[in-house]
């Protein structure tokens, strides 16, 4: 494995913001407070969630570092860091959530398998890297093709990592290669994070970034890369990160009914507020994120502060001082959107929100009827407790 190796144990993980917090030690997974999200746009690469599966690959030596491209095709190759970076740059702005964003509420209303996370298994970045279709273009595939003259459909993304859900075998995941060979499609080999060069948690040297798609698909510590026929048969597309109806349980599940999940729903989460707030009576502001998949923007934002009752539009925006309309060339297409809503609060109550995205997607209610049994795409209107005081608060 050229330049860059899993380690089998966690003696040299990198270190971490102390205010993240954290789910699981070994291997690592934490998020920020709901507060950092909203903070900022993009968010700093430090308070990013950082989602793991086994111990934190090093590069010994970056020179020896390379990406094997082979599989099916034509002109296998092997591309150094070197070779990556000459290619033209591009700086996509996009979301990363983790599929099992909003797990740990799911789990409050019937159990769930998985890493416990609140609302913060999400972040915004700016990633900056050469376009996947530029990559495949130098093994001899062309822009949008569905498939590579010798029958590869799929583009395979391979790590180092040692994952005990692979009996210590690499992370890895797939998506179309008509996704892969499209520009429009945003695909990164990504080499930066905000800026600066990645670092060990965010996939150091080279990762995958699959905008508008599950974090899953957006493979870190990129070793090789593999054109095949069919999707990748890894445990993290076949045995994990699918979508069952409520009625499957560990008994009667049969995984090969359901495909790999790849766009998220649309989702909405209030920031500002924990799950239970004790306020003055007066104005209260609420601030959160919104996102969809797939490249969909955020069209509405309905807030309530009345547990359902009646609802008023919450502002939305991305950039400071460019107004965000969705879909239009100005808004950053992958990217969530930030809003905001004021009300008058006298009484305690339950505040809502709930997005609507460009193809006029709702969140879904209520998390029971969406209840499944890894705990995936919790995207249920988001609701916190504000009980409000009017004396010796
Ligand atoms: N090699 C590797 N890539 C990976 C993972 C992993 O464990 N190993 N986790 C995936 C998951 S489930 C998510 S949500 C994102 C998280 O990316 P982040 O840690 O940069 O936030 O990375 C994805 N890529
Ligand atoms: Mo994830």
């Amino acid at each position: 494995m050229p330049g860059v190796r899993g380690p089998s144990d966690y003696s040299k993980e990198p270190p971490r913001h102390p205010s993240l917090y954290i789910n699981s030690k070994e291997p690592f997974n934490a998020e920020p407070p709901r507060s950092a999200l909203f903070r900022s746009y993009v968010t700093p690469v430090d308070l990013f969630y950082k989602r793991n599966h086994g111990p934190i690959p090093m590069v010994d030596d970056i020179e020896s570092y390379s990406v094997l491209i082979s599989g099916l095709v034509e002109k296998p190759k092997k591309l150094s860091v070197k070779d990556i970076r000459m290619l033209p740059k591009y700086e996509v702005t996009a979301t990363l959530q983790c599929a099992g964003n909003r797990r740990t509420a799911m789990s409050k209303a019937r159990k769930v398998r998985g890493v416990g996370w609140d609302v913060s298994a999400i972040g915004n970045a700016v990633w900056g890297g050469a376009k996947l279709a530029d990559v495949l273009e130098l093994v001899g595939i062309p822009k949008l093709s569905s498939s590579s003259k010798s029958g590869g459909k799929h583009v395979e993304f391979i790590s180092v990592d040692k994952c005990k859900e692979e009996n210590g075998g690499p992370y890895k995941a797939s998506i179309p290669l008509i996704q892969a060979t499209s520009p429009e499609a945003d695909v990164l080999l990504a080499y930066e994070m905000n800026g600066e060069p990645l670092n060990r948690d965010h996939g150091y040297p080279l990762r995958v970034v699959v905008p508008g798609v599950i974090g899953a698909r957006s493979v870190k510590w990129l070793d090789s890369i593999n054109l095949i026929a069919e999707a990748c048969q890894g445990f993290f597309m076949q045995k994990d990160y699918k979508m069952f109806p409520p009625s499957v349980n560990w008994d009667n599940i049969n995984w090969s009914t359901r495909r790999p999940q790849m766009d998220f729903p649309v989702q909405s989460v209030i920031c500002s507020l924990e799950d239970a707030n004790a306020v003055k009576p007066g104005k209260v502001t609420v601030s959160g994120y919104a996102v969809s998949g797939g490249g969909r923007g955020i069209e509405r934002v309905d807030v309530s502060f009345d547990g359902g009752k009646t609802w008023v539009e919450a502002s939305r925006f991305q950039k400071f001082g460019i107004p965000y309309v969705a879909d239009d060339e100005s808004s950053d297409k992958w990217a969530w959107v930030l809003f905001e809503a004021t009300a008058d609060v006298q009484r305690s109550t339950e505040i809502v929100a709930k997005a609507v995205d460009v193809a006029a997607n709702v969140q879904p209610e209520n998390v029971e009827d969406i209840w499944n049994l890894r705990g995936i795409l919790n995207t249920s209107w988001h609701r916190v407790q504000v009980r409000v005081g009017h004396s010796n608060m």
